[in-house]
């Protein structure tokens, strides 16, 4: 089996991208350690703070931002890194090639039932001669992506990871202490009929959404002719992973239950860096009405509504939406 820095010299990355991902990783590996030992590491439950977001914070969450930012700041490679738990960006090396946006722990009201989490990062191109405290420096596309993966923490903790050359997955084996290729290329069929969201919001949807589920929910005797099946893992990590594994869709679409909150999810270290993976494994990741890599993001912790997963599906939730808007 492969480890993950000859695979990545094949894609053309540089030492010092291979440099930056193995100090992630690192962090990561010590991350699934702690995650491993359960309540054993004294690091399940809460801490008594909100993150920027206005979510109670994890323990775990807490340890591994810190565990990240430290070790990512440490290598000298970047010139600023950005978090979920951080308020605002944190400068580094002013010469550094590189940005890093995370989110160290997705899904994380999974931890106290011993399920699925994850870290996703993405890795961006640092503007030259920039001032490494500005956050604006983080405002790029999610076209601008270097590199984006995510490690999941399960029964076994996996690795995905493009640098644009593909989607590939890797596994942690835990003897020799790196991440093997498990899977050279991820392909998600254009057709599925699985697929996740998080239906306990359904009647807050806005209408194209709420009229696509209805038309899945009719099953064989409805327009799509087929039944649909439903998974929730309630941990984006984890959904994206079966999809990567199995086909689907997965959907956090914008809905009014708060006005002031209409999305969920965040661009800069949630969709962006799932949209590249996904994409790079031939599937589609959209806000409903935007291509997700296309969005120009006006704010670091910006959340934004996200529709993913088998082109087919994907296309046909934009088609709702445009159909809806046009009547508007
Ligand atoms: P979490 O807040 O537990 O970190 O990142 C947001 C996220 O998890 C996603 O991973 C998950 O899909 C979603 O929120 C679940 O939120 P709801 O339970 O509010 O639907």
């Amino acid at each position: 089996m492969r480890r993950l820095a000859p695979v990545l010299r094949q894609d053309g990355a540089d030492a010092d991208l291979i440099s930056l991902i193995k100090t992630i990783l690192a962090a990561c590996k010590e991350i699934s350690f702690r995650v491993g030992q359960g309540a054993l590491s004294g690091v399940l439950g809460s801490t008594l703070d909100e993150n920027i977001q206005g979510e109670t914070q994890k323990k775990l969450d807490v340890l591994a931002n810190e565990l990240l930012k430290d070790m990512i700041l440490e290598s000298g490679l970047v010139m600023a890194i950005s978090s979920e738990e951080e308020e605002s960006t944190v400068a580094g090396n002013p010469n550094g090639q590189f940005l890093v946006t995370f989110d160290p722990l997705d899904g994380s009201s999974n931890t106290d039932i011993n399920s699925l989490i994850g870290t996703i990062f993405s890795i961006l191109p640092a503007p030259a001669k920039a001032d490494p405290a500005d956050p604006s420096i983080f405002l790029q596309p999610g076209t601008a992506q270097i590199a984006a993966g995510y490690v999941l923490y399960g029964p076994s903790t996996m690795l995905a990871l493009t640098t644009g050359k593909g989607t590939r997955l890797y596994t942690l084996d835990k003897t020799y202490g790196g991440f093997l290729l498990t899977q050279e290329e991820v392909a998600i069929p254009g057709v599925t009929a699985e697929f996740a969201v998080n239906m306990s919001n359904q009647r807050h949807w806005e209408a194209p959404m709420q009229a696509y589920i209805a038309d899945l929910l009719q099953g064989k005797e409805g327009p799509r002719g087929k039944n649909y099946n439903m998974r929730w893992i309630a941990a984006m990590v984890g959904d994206v992973h079966r999809i990567l594994c199995r086909g689907g869709i997965f959907a956090y679409p914008r809905d009014l239950k708060d006005p002031k909150k209409p999305d969920k999810l965040r661009l800069m270290y949630e969709a962006n860096p799932i949209g590249f993976i996904v994409e790079q494994a031939g599937g589609l990741c959209s806000t409903g009405r935007e291509r997700m890599l296309d969005v120009a993001p006006e704010d670091i912790h910006q959340r934004v509504p996200v529709i993913l997963g088998a082109k087919n599906e994907v296309n046909r939730i934009v088609s709702y939406h445009q159909e809806f808007d046009a009547c508007k």
